[in-house]
């Protein structure tokens, strides 16, 4: 019989020394950022004991049996920017497939607030806060191409919730700058799952609350159901990612700018250890889900809201409608109806779904309403068409009373 090692629990090697676990917590206590150094091309000069466990290692995978692919067919799955979602099928037609999809760990300068001037060097996948929304059916494969820049300054991997073994992924996925990996994973649990970058370490939280984060919405082959089997469908989908950032300030109350990612990275533990974000948004910046960038439905139309969040619990409340439908843990137990707020454990990604019924403007907020207003956690759904009295009415507007 085959020994079986997760490659993802090897703690102590040197090669996870080099990956971050380590580095992150030396560059914690000496200031320092921790970049990516290059990778080794072999291991004759590490110590004899990390050299077997990496050889134990790549043996363990070698050695188990191939995945039996028989029966998949192929297909490719476009990932687009939030809030919208890829192509799909809400029920899945024809066997089980394995979806290839493609992600890049793009660091980028990103403004978080254009009246304060608060910005952050955000770590993502695919340039977005929050990555994109992947989307497959229970028995489908996930095969993801990770690749990470040549002119990153740190290296990354991700961790998908969705998925089984190897810390979600994590432990094999790590990708240097200039460096690409192919993981493929079969997804068994439905439901709304989060994924996310885990380096080792203090660079988890750093690159999570970096923007390093999104979700993927498995869903049942025969698609969303209420609790008595009734098939539940939607016209559309609001991905929606709610972001604590915990942005440095000098001593005058400004926000601090540095010069390349990863040179926050003393000074943002030192914010993240206050547990007390500077920011809450949905979609990487305060606004992005507002005003100009509000999301626009119609009266009639059925919107699966996906909500995101990473690292910190959260909970969502549609002004002035409900959760008609509302998934807070998995597609394998019955929906919550009618909710009024809902509940998004930190490090959970879950769905909820209304019917718009009256136009107008609904703001879409975390109901910690001191997040919503004053951090950022505000999202606008523009709904055109017809006004129905039945549901209110303004019997008479405000207006001086008697005296
Ligand atoms: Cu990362």
């Amino acid at each position: 019989m085959t020994k079986q090692i997760n490659p993802g629990l090897v703690q102590t090697s040197r090669r996870n020394v080099l990956r971050g676990s380590v580095l992150a917590g030396a560059a914690a206590m000496s200031g320092a950022a921790a970049f990516a150094t290059p990778r080794r091309t072999a291991t004759p000069n590490i110590p004899a004991p990390s050299a077997r466990f990496i050889e134990a290692e790549q043996q363990a995978q070698v050695q188990a049996p191939t995945a039996d692919l028989s029966g998949y067919t192929r297909v490719k799955q476009e990932l687009v920017a939030p809030p919208f979602a890829p192509v799909h099928e809400q029920v899945a037609t024809g066997g089980p497939k394995i979806i290839e999809i493609y992600m890049e760990t793009t660091e980028r300068l990103m403004v978080v607030d254009e009246d304060t001037g608060a910005s952050v060097w955000a770590l993502t996948y695919n340039g977005s806060v929050p990555g994109p929304l992947i989307i497959c059916h229970v028995g489908d494969m996930v095969e993801l191409t990770l690749r990470n820049p040549v002119d990153s300054m740190m290296e990354h991997n991700i961790d998908f919730h969705a998925s089984t073994g190897a810390l979600g992924g994590g432990g094999l996925t790590h990708v240097y700058p200039g460096e690409e990996t192919v993981l493929r994973w079969k997804a068994t649990k439905p439901g709304c799952f989060t994924y996310h970058c885990a380096p080792g370490g203090a660079m988890i939280p750093y690159h999570v609350t970096h923007g390093m984060n999104g979700s993927v919405m498995v869903l049942p082959r025969e698609g969303l159901t209420d609790a008595d089997g009734n098939a539940l469908t939607y016209d559309s989908i609001a991905y929606i990612g709610e972001q604590d950032y915990y942005l440095p300030m000098d001593e005058f109350g400004d926000y601090k700018t540095y010069e390349v990612a990863g040179d926050d990275y003393a000074d943002s533990l030192d914010a993240m250890r206050t547990l007390r974000p500077t920011h809450c948004v949905f979609n990487g910046a305060v606004g992005a889900l507002t005003g100009e960038n509000a999301l626009k439905f119609n009266v009639g139309e059925t919107v699966l809201m996906i909500h995101n969040q990473a690292n910190r619990d959260s909970r969502p409340h549609l002004i002035g409608g409900h959760g008609n439908y509302v998934w807070e843990t998995s597609f394998s137990t019955p929906p919550l109806k009618d909710v009024e707020t809902w509940f998004v454990r930190g490090g959970t990604a879950m769905a909820s779904m209304y019917t718009f019924e009256q136009p107008g403007v609904y703001a879409y907020v975390n109901h910690n309403l001191i997040e919503a207003s004053l951090l950022g956690a505000t999202a606008h759904f523009v709904v055109e068409g017809e006004w129905n009295n039945d549901l209110m009415e303004q019997v008479v507007a405000p207006q001086a009373f008697e005296t």
